[in-house]
């Protein structure tokens, strides 16, 4: 921090800001008049349709995230940088259902949001071809099939080449996603997991449930089952080790005794809620980023939306007193997302029990503050390419 009283981060970004021309936004203004007709004469905005068409107004029209492109088309998926899409999927929560809900308002809040910030300094409508891709086709009765979908479809997206920001869903999706990611790594993936619930049990109710993607996820070799315990078997992926796996923000009471003992036994890397305080945002980040970019190509950002505390966050499946503050939470992600990430999930936003949409909208929150960190950093988008 520079001792000058004017040297704010706030001056300092609208500088920045200013290098960013609008010419999207103009484009956006043309194409919706093009599109909407002139407004009545009595309006003397003439930017202004008749026919709401493109951004404005926030509460008007028809919403993909941010109001980006629609890419239909999926083989089209490819003309742009990162590709928003749901998995609207809630089959393997264990307590309160509702998370297949989480893709429409985290898109229904978004309509809020006009695509730049002052506190990244980055306007992500000019510095980053986003799209909505629209949802994966889930099959809510059956986790294995949603799963395999699940993988195809991130695959597909990131084989052309686009970095996919993902919606849950619940916290079972973990697995497939990187599944979907991983083999395109040359090199190990290492995994950046903000919850309250360190998620690596085996089994849940026999199924392959939200308290299970890390350990399906994750490398052990000669793992011992729950039903059989001297059939040795290898689990998980071979490109994403335990060692790599940074789990910040847990705690709590809801039954982890079988996960502590399979993090404990596999040397996972587990951060309470109590460590982050301690720590502090940046340490945290600090930390979470040298254990899990340790000897890896890439790193995955997994974020469940009930690391936060449930008086913030409370449209959740899993609810736990005690949780991160939003503005740390916030930080962290953004400290982390600045050396660049892989994939992107936010999961576990459940809208039936949400607030005001507060939940859908840290969720919403999460995504963007996670971009914006890598088009900042130039991980992704083309700020170079726009500024003046
Ligand atoms: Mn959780």
């Amino acid at each position: 921090m520079a001792d000058d009283k004017s040297d704010f981060q706030g001056k300092r970004n609208l500088e920045s800001l200013a290098r960013i021309p609008q010419t999207k936004q103009k484009e956006a203004t043309r194409r919706a008049l093009e599109l909407g007709l002139e407004a009545a004469p009595s309006i003397k905005d003439r930017d202004i349709s008749l026919f709401s068409r493109g951004y404005a107004p926030a509460f008007a029209g028809i919403n993909t995230l941010l109001k980006m492109p629609y890419c239909e088309d999926v083989r089209e998926v490819g003309k742009y940088e990162a590709a928003f899409i749901g998995e609207p999927f809630d089959t393997g929560t264990t307590f309160r259902p509702g998370a297949r809900w989480g893709p429409q308002a985290v898109r229904r809040i978004s309509a809020l949001y006009d695509g730049y910030t002052i506190n990244g300094a980055v306007d992500l409508h000019e510095e980053l071809d986003l799209c909505d891709l629209g949802d994966v086709y889930v099959i809510p009765g059956n986790i294995e099939k949603t799963f395999d979908q699940i993988t195809k479809a991130i695959s597909y997206i990131v084989e052309q080449g686009v970095f996919p920001v993902i919606c849950g869903g619940d916290h079972s999706l973990g697995f497939p996603n990187v599944r979907g990611i991983a083999p395109h790594i040359d090199g190990n993936v290492g995994i950046i997991h903000v919850d309250r619930h360190l998620d690596c049990s085996e089994m849940q109710m026999d199924e392959r449930m939200h308290g299970t993607p890390w350990y399906w996820t994750c490398h052990e070799a000669s793992a011992t089952t729950h039903r059989d315990h001297a059939h040795m078997h290898d689990v998980g992926l071979p490109n994403c080790l335990p060692e790599n796996l940074v789990q910040l923000g847990i705690g709590g009471w809801a039954g982890m005794r079988d996960a502590a003992i399979i993090a404990r036994r596999r040397g996972s890397n587990v951060l309470t809620v109590e460590d982050v305080g301690r720590l502090g945002p940046e340490k945290t980040a600090e930390i979470a980023l040298e254990l899990a970019w340790k000897g890896c190509k890439a790193v995955y950002l997994s974020f469940d939306i009930d690391s936060i505390d449930p008086a913030f966050a409370p449209g959740t499946g899993t609810p736990e007193p005690g949780g991160l503050q939003p503005r740390e939470a916030l930080e962290i992600v953004r400290l982390v997302a600045t050396e660049g990430l892989c994939g992107l999930e936010v999961v576990e936003i459940s809208p039936p029990y949400d607030v005001n949409d507060n939940t859908a909208q840290l969720g919403l929150r999460v995504m963007l503050d996670a971009l914006a960190a890598m088009v900042t950093a130039g991980k992704l988008g083309h700020r170079d390419a726009v500024a003046i």
